[in-house]
C-alpha cells in the first residue's frame, strides 16, 4: 500500500490531484449574439482529488471562444495546469479561503479559472462536512429560482414559436432577447414583434451586449420602453454612458459586461451607474467575489439578476447556490445554460419546471458527473481527434 496516499482521521487532508478537461457539446440551435455566434459550448472541468478520497468538481466556462471574455477554455486550463496545479498540489483542500488568498497572490487576473477551482475547493468541502454549497453562503433564501431564456436563433418567426413552445411547456416566462447586430429601428421591430406575440404572459428584456453607441442607446432605449420591453442589459460598454442612460430614461438598465469583480461593482454602485446588477460567478472572480457583488448592489439599492456566461450543470449548479442566499434577487436569473447543450453530464440531470430551477440539496454542488459521458466529449478522447478544430465552435456574427 502506498501510504502517501492514505488518509489518516484527525489528519488534514491533502490535495493529491488536478485534473483538467475541455468538454465540446453542441447548441440545440446557434446562439447568435452582438458578439459572435456559437454553435457549440466548450465546458473546461476541474477536477480536485484529495487524500481524504473526496474529489471537488468546478467548471471555468465562457462564451463564444474569446469574443466575449478575456480568457478562453483552453486559457483557464492551461492557466490551471501550469500555475495553479502547482501550488495546490499537497494544500490542505478545507483551508478554501487560505488557499484562494494563495492563488491570489500569484495569479493575477484569471477570474474565470479561480472560480473554476474555488467551487471544486467549496464543492469538496461541502461533501466533506455534508452541507450543500449554499451553507457556506449564509443559508438558501430560496429552493427555487426563476429562469429567463434567451432568444437568440436570429430569426423573429422562429424566436416567437420557441417562445410559445417554453410557455406552453411552462420552462421559462422570461425571454431575454439577443439585439444589437442589426439597426436599432430593425432590431426594435424584432422585440415589438415578440413582445406583441408573448403579450402579458411573458416578461421581454434586451441584451445589447455594448454593441450601441450612446446615440443610438439614446433612440432604442424608448423605443423599447414603448413597444413593452422591461429592461436593457449592457446597450453600451462605458460606465459613464451608462449612467447618463439610467437618468435620462425610465425604462430599467442593467450592467453586465461592467461588472467584473468586486471593485467595478462598487465603482458602479458609488456612481449609481445602472438599476440592475447581473451578477455572474466567473466574471466577478469566484462564487466569494460574486457575494460581495451581491451585497455592495443591495446596499447601494441596486436590483439583481443572476447571470449566466452558459456554463454547463456544474457552473450552472454552483451559481444557484450562491444566487439563492441572496436577500434580494428582484429580477430571477438566467441560469440556463444546461440547457442549451444537446448532451447531458450528469448523471441527474438539473430540474427545471414551472418556470423554475431547483437548487440542488446534496453535500457540496449535490450533483453527479456521467464519468461515461464526461470521456465521450473530452475533447482529447480518441474517437474525437480526428474532429472539428477547436477555433470552429464559434464563427463571427
Ligand atoms: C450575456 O451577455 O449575458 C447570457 C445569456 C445568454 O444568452 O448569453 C449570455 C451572455
Ligand atoms: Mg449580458
Amino acid at each position: 500500500m502506498d501510504i502517501t496516499h492514505t488518509h489518516v482521521p484527525n489528519q488534514a487532508p491533502r490535495i493529491e490531484r488536478v485534473e483538467t478537461l475541455l468538454l465540446d457539446i453542441p447548441t440545440i440551435r446557434p446562439h447568435r449574439m452582438s458578439v459572435a455566434t456559437m454553435h457549440a459550448q466548450t465546458l473546461m472541468i476541474v477536477r480536485l482529488w484529495s487524500s481524504d478520497s473526496i474529489v471537488g468538481i468546478g467548471e471555468g466556462t465562457t462564451i463564444g471562444g474569446m469574443s466575449y471574455g478575456p480568457e478562453s477554455p483552453e486559457g483557464i486550463k492551461l492557466t490551471i495546469d501550469t500555475y495553479m496545479a502547482p501550488l495546490l498540489k499537497d494544500g490542505d483542500p478545507t483551508r478554501v479561503r487560505a488557499l484562494m488568498a494563495k492563488l491570489g497572490k500569484l495569479v493575477k487576473g484569471n477570474h474565470f479559472a479561480k472560480c473554476a477551482v474555488e467551487t471544486a475547493l467549496l464543492d469538496a468541502q461541502g461533501k466533506r462536512v455534508g452541507l450543500p454549497l449554499s451553507e457556506f453562503f449564509g443559508g438558501r433564501m430560496r429552493d427555487r429560482l426563476p429562469v429567463a431564456w434567451t432568444l437568440a436563433s436570429g430569426d423573429t418567426a422562429r424566436d416567437i414559436a420557441e417562445a410559445e413552445q417554453m410557455l406552453a411547456g411552462r420552462r421559462h416566462n422570461v425571454f431575454k432577447l439577443k439585439i444589437g447586430m442589426r439597426a436599432v429601428r430593425d432590431d426594435v421591430a424584432h422585440v415589438a414583434a415578440i413582445k406583441r406575440a408573448v403579450g402579458d404572459r411573458a416578461s421581454v428584456r434586451v441584451d445589447v451586449n455594448m454593441a450601441w453607441s450612446e446615440t443610438d442607446a439614446v433612440h432604442g432605449l424608448p423605443a423599447l420602453a414603448d413597444v413593452g420591453c422591461d429592461l436593457v442589459e449592457q446597450p453600451t460598454a462605458h460606465a459613464a454612458s451608462l449612467a447618463r442612460l439610467t437618468r435620462r430614461f425610465p425604462i430599467a438598465v442593467m450592467a453586465d459586461e461592467s461588472v467584473q469583480d468586486p471593485e467595478t461593482a462598487f465603482q458602479l454602485a458609488s456612481a449609481r451607474a445602472v438599476d440592475v446588477f447581473a451578477v455572474k460567478t466567473e466574471q466577478a472572480g469566484g462564487l466569494f467575489a460574486a457575494q460581495r457583488v451581491g451585497t455592495i448592489a443591495d446596499a447601494a439599492g441596486i436590483e439583481l439578476y443572476g447571470g449566466t456566461m452558459l456554463e454547463g450543470s456544474i457552473g450552472t449548479a454552483s451559481a444557484a447556490h450562491v444566487f439563492s442566499t441572496f436577500p434580494k434577487l428582484q429580477w430571477g436569473t438566467e441560469l440556463f445554460g444546461p440547457l442549451l447543450l444537446t448532451e447531458e453530464i450528469l448523471v441527474e440531470p438539473l430540474v427545471y419546471s414551472d418556470f423554475q430551477l431547483t437548487v440542488p440539496t446534496g453535500p457540496g454542488l449535490g450533483v453527479t458527473l456521467d464519468e461515461d459521458r464526461l470521456q465521450f466529449f473530452r475533447r482529447d478522447a480518441a474517437h474525437r481527434l480526428v474532429s472539428v478544430p477547436a477555433g470552429a465552435v464559434t464563427t463571427g456574427v
